[in-house]
């Protein structure tokens, strides 16, 4: 009879691309305490541990209710004995001296063009503040994010996306009028605060992208906003099978930039500190071009989150056989490159039902 059968629960996939997680984080208690040993894992080079606690944090976000108890994780995938004794709250002692490390870590790689790499190296010399980095001869070459770092170490609103929008917008349109400008990385997915501004930046004619990005950034400069840009030429080389490892750059044209955003332009108010009475500030904005037949491909990649994309591409690899990176999907079966226009079309094409960006905050 009916009612009988008990409504069978929806098992959690072990992939952030089959699992929709949109910004709100029920488990935000688990999930920082397992970003701080990931981080802390990441720094001492101990790859599958950070990775195992990165998937762990990922599956909590995935989760509408809360975990209250141990047991309730039960059947939850890449959950082990590590990231179960964290819940537990067995290890509190060794969670405080990772805390400890990681904010000296995190201080360092707070600074814009400071990765783990460099802060690694500084903590092994001994070096624990800003105070004995600029005064150590050793290092003798100084990030351009000490430039603005009280600015750009405060998160960028909304409101300031916005505003920013506008202004490459409008730089954008003056130069290419059927130019295509989207907005990319963590304000796509609908969050509210980012450490920067993503945006993808092509022309519908293949080829002409990159003269664009160069003029669109000649532009700010002439209007005095252009504080920073580290540029990167175009390295595309399709004759390359896409690459294996997620972490590794892209071949794109792009730029690094830091821009100076008037307060008469937000809506509302700047982000700043109490006191602050300045009319700008500096921000981070990331300007990417892909040739319009990487579109696709390009905003996927760069829309992040991070461990969804990482999980898109082990989805990929190890269910599909294909390779995936932020220009290409190839079928390692058929030996070829599968072509897309859209998002949809690559979920499509690796058997995914379609995840929204703001449901890929994984
Ligand atoms: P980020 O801007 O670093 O991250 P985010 O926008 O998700 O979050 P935040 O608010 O901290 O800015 O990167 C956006 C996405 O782009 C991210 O998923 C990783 C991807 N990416 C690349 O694919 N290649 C790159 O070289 C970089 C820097 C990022
Ligand atoms: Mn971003
Ligand atoms: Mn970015
Ligand atoms: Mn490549």
């Amino acid at each position: 009879p009916e009612g009988s059968t008990p409504t069978p629960v929806a098992t959690v996939s072990q992939y952030a691309c089959k699992r929709r997680t949109t910004t709100q984080n029920n488990n935000k208690i688990f999930t920082d305490a397992f970003e701080v040993l990931a981080e802390s894992y990441e720094f001492n080079e101990i790859e599958g541990r950070c990775l195992a606690f990165r998937r762990a944090a990922s599956v909590l976000k995935s989760l509408p209710w809360a975990v209250q108890r141990l047991e309730a994780t039960q059947d939850l995938p890449c959950l082990g004995g590590h990231t179960k004794a964290v819940i537990q709250d067995t290890e509190p002692s060794k969670l405080c001296s990772f805390r400890r490390q990681r904010s000296c870590h995190s201080l360092f790689t707070s600074v814009f063009g400071v990765g783990v790499k460099t802060a690694e190296k500084w903590y092994r010399r001994g070096l624990r503040s800003f105070r004995d980095i600029l005064t150590n001869s050793h290092v003798v070459f100084f990030p351009a994010g000490f430039l603005h770092y009280g600015d750009i170490s405060r998160a960028v609103s909304e409101a300031e996306a916005r505003a920013l929008g506008n202004i490459i917008d409008e730089a954008v349109r003056a130069i290419t009028p059927d130019a295509v400008l989207a907005l990319t990385g963590g304000f796509r997915r609908g969050k509210e605060f980012g450490h920067d501004v993503d945006y993808l930046l092509t022309t519908p004619e293949l080829g002409k992208e990159e003269a664009l990005l160069l003029s669109v950034i000649d532009r700010l400069k002439h209007q005095s906003i252009l504080l920073y840009c580290d540029y990167q030429a175009s390295t595309l080389d399709m004759d390359q099978l896409p690459c294996r490892r997620f972490e590794a750059m892209d071949h794109f044209a792009k730029c690094f930039l830091i821009l100076r955003l008037e307060a008469g332009q937000v809506e509302g108010d700047l982000q700043r500190v109490e006191g602050d009475s300045r009319s700008w500030r500096a921000v981070r904005v990331d300007l990417v071009s892909p040739p319009i037949d990487h579109y696709a491909f390009a905003l996927l990649g760069w829309s992040g989150s991070r461990q969804f994309e990482r999980d898109l591409r082990r989805f990929a690899r190890l269910e599909r056989k294909m390779l995936l990176d932020n220009h290409a999907l190839y079928d390692l079966t058929k030996k070829e490159f599968l072509e897309a226009k859209t998002e949809k079309d690559i979920f499509a094409h690796l058997g995914l039902e379609y995840i929204e960006p703001w449901q890929r905050n994984a």
